[in-house]
């Protein structure tokens, strides 16, 4: 309507109205020692906690999407005890204490659009777990950066019997985890019920959902660049590619499983994908997709555990249909390197996968048509001629011990 009118503004005038954006936003330091006159306002959203006050005591106040709230010093709990929207929570070495914590069902909404950096990020150099047990709203694209050396947690978990554990994520957007490990709580009575575009990248950047959790009310889930989801949960659908991996459990000894992941929609492994399971005494691990389709695709990697004496039939993959495919590589090593990986062979790409694995005496063989696993222990065989007998042993055993080892 006044094309002229942008030409006329003043600089000056521009350069003011930015000045006050930026003024407003502020990083709102949690005081190591409760101010005197607070009594036991811990509050996330009481102005007196704060380095920076700007009000009486224990007046509520009321940050914006342009705020950070920072916990990087003492051993006070802070508690959510309002609602309320900040730009980014801030979570350092210096915080003396686990739990963010929660009461009456107050919600912290974290809103992109007004902080540069992550909407909840753990500073590097903390060593100690943290635990969001307040519900967390995420609004807009937001990203979690995990820079800590432990997980940080959503979620206070219930039980199985009593599923009325505090927290859990929702909100819509896009929810990016960039770095390190983010953990979602088990048996919550309100769920997870982000509704958004959830990725998972970067080598060290790790999605875990807890065993008895569920995460499957997002719109996509995008697993690349190295990065992993894991546990023993369920989640929706995930598209696995650029070395991104599927891995029940963890990987490798202890705390590795075994354990079972649910898909109750569809896993998508594409070409670059990777699917990693542990092969353990205690059992193994395997993935579990009740709806839709799974795609096989990239890199099945086997993880034969030191602790593994035995030998038999393994279920690592149900839900298959004749339209899954197979995979383009399957593997096996040890848990504790990669120097005596084998490939097995397809060679006429029927989805039968056969090899031995010579450095811990095992003839291996997986279908990708029924996703089960065969090992069968053969010690030594010296010579081509006695590994046909052995291959053909294994053919043998694999047709007779189906029914009864399931
Ligand atoms: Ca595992
Ligand atoms: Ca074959």
């Amino acid at each position: 309507m006044y094309p002229h009118f942008k030409h006329t503004v003043p600089a000056l005038a521009l350069s003011l109205i930015a000045l006050s954006t930026s003024s407003r936003a502020a990083t709102y330091n949690w005081l190591a020692t409760r101010p005197a006159g607070l009594g036991t306002g811990e509050g996330l959203f009481n102005r007196a906690n704060y380095a920076t006050p700007e009000g009486g005591v224990n007046s509520a106040f009321t940050p914006t999407s342009a705020d950070v709230i920072s916990l990087n010093t003492g051993a006070r709990a802070a508690t959510v005890n309002a609602a309320g929207t900040i730009g980014q929570l801030s979570i350092g070495s210096g915080y003396g204490v686990t739990n963010v914590n929660q009461t009456n069902g107050n919600i912290l909404t974290i809103q992109s659009g007004g902080v540069a950096d992550a909407g909840v990020q753990i500073q590097s150099g903390r060593t100690g777990n943290t635990n969001i047990h307040a519900r967390v709203n995420f609004q807009g694209d937001v990203t979690i950066a995990n820079n800590g050396d432990s997980r940080v947690r959503f979620g206070n978990p219930g039980d199985l019997a009593t599923p009325t554990g505090n927290g859990g994520i929702q909100g819509s957007g896009t929810l990016a985890i960039t770095k390190g490990t983010v953990l979602l709580g088990e048996y919550l009575a309100g769920g997870h019920t982000y509704s958004g575009a959830v990725t998972v990248t970067g080598s060290n950047s790790v999605l875990q959902v807890a065993g008895g959790g569920v995460f499957n009310t997002y719109s996509s889930l995008t697993v690349v660049a190295g990065a992993s989801i894991t546990g023993g949960g369920t989640f929706g659908s995930a598209d696995l590619s650029d070395g991104g991996r599927v891995s029940p459990g963890a990987e490798g000894g202890f705390g590795a499983g075994p354990n079972t992941l649910t898909f109750t929609n569809l896993l998508n492994l594409q070409a670059t994908g990777l699917a990693v399971l542990d092969i353990r005494a205690a059992g193994t691990d395997s993935i579990n997709v009740t709806a839709g389709t799974i795609n096989l695709g990239g890199e099945l990697r086997l993880r034969l555990n030191s602790d593994y004496a035995g030998e038999g039939v393994y279920q690592l993959f149900t839900g298959l249909t004749p339209s899954s495919g197979n995979f383009d590589t399957v593997t096996i090593q040890t848990d504790a390197n990669t120097v005596s990986a084998i490939t097995l062979e397809d060679d006429n790409g029927d989805g039968q996968w056969d090899g031995y694995f010579a450095s811990r005496g095992y003839g291996v063989s997986f279908d990708a048509n029924t996703g089960l696993l065969n090992l069968t222990s053969i010690p030594e065989p010296h010579t081509f001629g006695l590994s046909l007998i052995a291959t053909g042993f294994l053919f043998l055993r694999r047709g007779r011990r189906q029914t009864s080892a399931l």
